[in-house]
């Protein structure tokens, strides 16, 4: 069944100059990418896309960082895409991602109070549909 996942690019991402990389690592794997765009997210739009994470420690840390440059959102399709970008990606402290993974491969420790892990992915199908409407409005 063909799904759709909302890929973020964070802006340690792009400061880093690996929109290339990581959206070729996607494209590699055998997904399309349907959209994409390129902007500054603003804070209301941040809380909106956070909102599960709304009240924890890390929560203004993230959307401060967030809001700190230019981010690169996609959506990206295929069959389970939601699951197998997850895959791609790695689990969320680049520390201990497994080498293989996007956050394995390329991320690691900046030693902040969030965890800079280049990219976003989409956790659900609810998760995805909400998120790229909030993204691709
Ligand atoms: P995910 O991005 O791997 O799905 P989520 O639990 O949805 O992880 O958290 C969203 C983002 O919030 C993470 O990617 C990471 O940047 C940040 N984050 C999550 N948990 C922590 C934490 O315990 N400390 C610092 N930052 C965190």
């Amino acid at each position: 069944m063909t799904e759709r996942s909302l890929v973020l690019i964070k802006p340690d991402g792009v400061e880093r100059s690996l929109i290339g990389e990581i959206l070729s690592r996607f494209e590699t794997k055998g997904y399309r990418i349907a959209d994409l765009t390129m902007l500054t997210p603003e804070r209301a739009l941040l809380e909106r896309h956070y909102e599960e994470h709304q009240g924890k420690p890390f929560f203004e840390p993230l959307v401060e960082f967030m809001m700190s440059g230019p981010v690169v959102a996609a959506v990206i399709e295929g069959n389970r895409v939601i699951e197998g970008v997850r895959t791609l990606l790695g689990p969320s402290e680049p520390t201990t991602a497994p080498g293989g993974t996007i956050r394995g491969d390329l991320g690691r420790d900046w030693g902040a109070k969030v965890q800079k892990n280049l990219v976003h992915g989409s956790d659900s199908p609810e998760s995805a549909e909400r998120e790229i409407g909030i993204w691709f409005a």
